[in-house]
């Protein structure tokens, strides 16, 4: 029995450490035969299946309009399948990930075989050569996990190996998108720099001439991956003053990337900057057609779509989450789901969460037909994230004292949208960007 219940204890990898540590305890009765030989271990099981109840992943995904009649069956396979990753390799590690501020570094190889990275990149170049539907039901999943674990998946599909596809020469593309499909290699993308992150016209990394090669000089911050990145798709002035996107690899002498300490928002996700000392890239690192502002910004609209839907994954989860709370808290001698306030809340939460889900879906339509404005983006962009803030804001109020632990992912996924609602254009630049498209004027200068 007493092995039965080691077995029982040990298999359960999210609380190994528990586990241990009560099979510890319990050696010394079994051997001394005890009664407490067998009582410590169903004591040890017992709670370690409570702790595992309330830790595991239950959610279940709000589909208040059947909007999955709008889906394919490809489509909806794939959500499951991401849906299932999440739940299995996901949910279980990375609260610890993001209160020790660390990246779970070996997902980049699991998201590579599941097939999210650069999922609307042609399957030739190993991308998925899917819709846009799939690639934003793969960010809603991802996001619905952690932010940050759709960061990585959307750096490296949107910001890195679609600018490499979209303005690569061949050889670039059969270089780097493989690998980077297939997580073998993780990259990271500089735009912003310390001076300059609404407006990036005014970057001052700047690469000059110098024969065969050119010498890159500057630096980045803020940029998702870098600490681990192998490569880097780096934006730079050249010698006329044009922008230009450079690719930079790890090993050039010249080129470090620190790591930010210090956040409080999307921990599981690794920050860093990216610092250029005379860096000598050879010429055929850069990508021949990116010229100009509109080369990154083109990448940033893939990457906002991606954000647009992963947001309202996070929003999703903080519903599900508060709902099943709500049923199940007693106060009052009745579940708070009863009162009229929590009520309004959640009733809330389902409506914003169905409303941006068609809208994610109209867009998500609009550039599978090519139709799709940066503008339209922009919107969703913004939607998603405003939806989805003020979502896990009333989620966490719901969970009361509960809320501010990591036993729920709530407190975890309203951090972390600050970040979101910030990176790839911040709320206020994405309501100038609706506001000039309505109007004609430009509100930025
Ligand atoms: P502006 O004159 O408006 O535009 C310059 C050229 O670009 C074109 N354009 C776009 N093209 C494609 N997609 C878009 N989204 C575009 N937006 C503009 C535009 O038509 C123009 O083309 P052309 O032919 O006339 O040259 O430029 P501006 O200097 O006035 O700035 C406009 C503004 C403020 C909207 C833009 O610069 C902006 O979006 N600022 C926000 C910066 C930003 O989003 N940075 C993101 C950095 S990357 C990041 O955050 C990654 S986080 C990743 C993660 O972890 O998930
Ligand atoms: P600022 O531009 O200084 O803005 C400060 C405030 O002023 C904001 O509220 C803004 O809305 C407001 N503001 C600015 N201009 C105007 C205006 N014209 N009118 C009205 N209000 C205005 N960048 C990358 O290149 N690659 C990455 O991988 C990346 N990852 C990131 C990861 C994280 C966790 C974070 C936090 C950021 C990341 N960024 C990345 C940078 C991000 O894109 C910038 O932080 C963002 O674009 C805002 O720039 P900023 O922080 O310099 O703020």
């Amino acid at each position: 029995l007493f092995l039965v219940f080691c077995f029982l204890l040990l298999c359960i990898p999210s609380d190994l450490l528990f586990a241990i540590c009560f099979l510890v305890l319990c050696i010394p009765f079994e051997f001394r035969n005890s009664r407490f030989g067998l009582y410590l271990p169903i004591l040890a099981a017992t709670l370690n299946v409570v702790t595992m109840a309330v830790r595991s992943d239950q959610f279940t995904s709000p589909d208040y309009l059947q909007l999955d009649d709008l889906l394919t069956e490809e489509q909806k396979l794939i959500r499951e399948s991401v849906r299932a990753y999440v739940k299995k390799e996901i949910s279980p590690i990375i609260e610890d990930y993001a209160q020790k501020a660390s990246f779970p570094e070996h997902i980049v190889k699991q998201l590579g075989d599941l097939g999210c990275f650069g999922p609307t990149i042609p399957a030739a170049y190993g991308g998925g050569g899917l819709d846009y539907i799939s690639y934003g039901l793969m960010m809603q999943e991802l996001e619905r996990g952690d932010s940050g674990v759709r960061s990585t998946a959307s750096v490296q599909g949107s910001l890195v190996m679609f600018p490499i596809y979209e303005y690569g020469s061949e050889a670039q593309r059969k270089k780097y998108l493989p690998k980077l499909a297939s997580g073998e290699w993780l990259g990271c993308f500089g735009l912003t720099e310390p001076n300059h992150g609404s407006d990036p016209a005014g970057i001052l990394t700047r690469f000059t001439d110098a024969g065969d090669h050119v010498i890159l000089n500057g630096a980045k911050m803020w940029i998702s991956n870098a600490p681990h990145a192998q490569v880097a798709v780096v934006w730079a002035k050249d010698d006329n003053d044009a922008i230009r996107g450079l690719i930079i690899e790890r090993d050039m002498e010249g080129f470090s990337t620190p790591t930010t300490h210090g956040k409080w928002s999307l921990r599981a996700s690794a920050t860093g900057e990216l610092v250029f000392d005379h860096v000598k890239v050879p010429k055929e690192n850069i990508l021949p057609n990116a010229k100009g502002l509109k080369s990154p910004l083109g990448c940033l609209t893939k990457a906002r779509f991606g954000i647009a839907w992963g947001s309202i994954g996070a929003a999703m989860d903080c519903y599900d989450t508060a709902l099943r709370y709500a049923k199940e808290r007693i106060q009052f001698d009745r579940p708070i789901g009863g009162f009229q306030l929590q009520q309004k809340k959640l009733a809330e939460m389902i409506t914003e969460i169905t409303k941006a889900q068609l809208l994610n879906w109209r867009v998500a339509v609009l550039m599978n037909e090519g139709k799709a404005t940066p503008q339209q983006v922009s919107m969703a962009k913004r939607n998603g994230c405003e939806v989805a803030t003020n979502i896990c804001r009333d989620a966490r109020q719901m969970l009361g004292g509960m809320g501010i632990t990591g036993e729920y992912s709530v407190m975890r996924h309203m951090m972390n949208l600050e970040s979101v609602i910030t990176y790839e254009g911040t709320h206020d630049i994405h309501l100038l960007i609706t506001g000039m498209d309505i109007t004609g004027f430009n509100a930025f200068k």
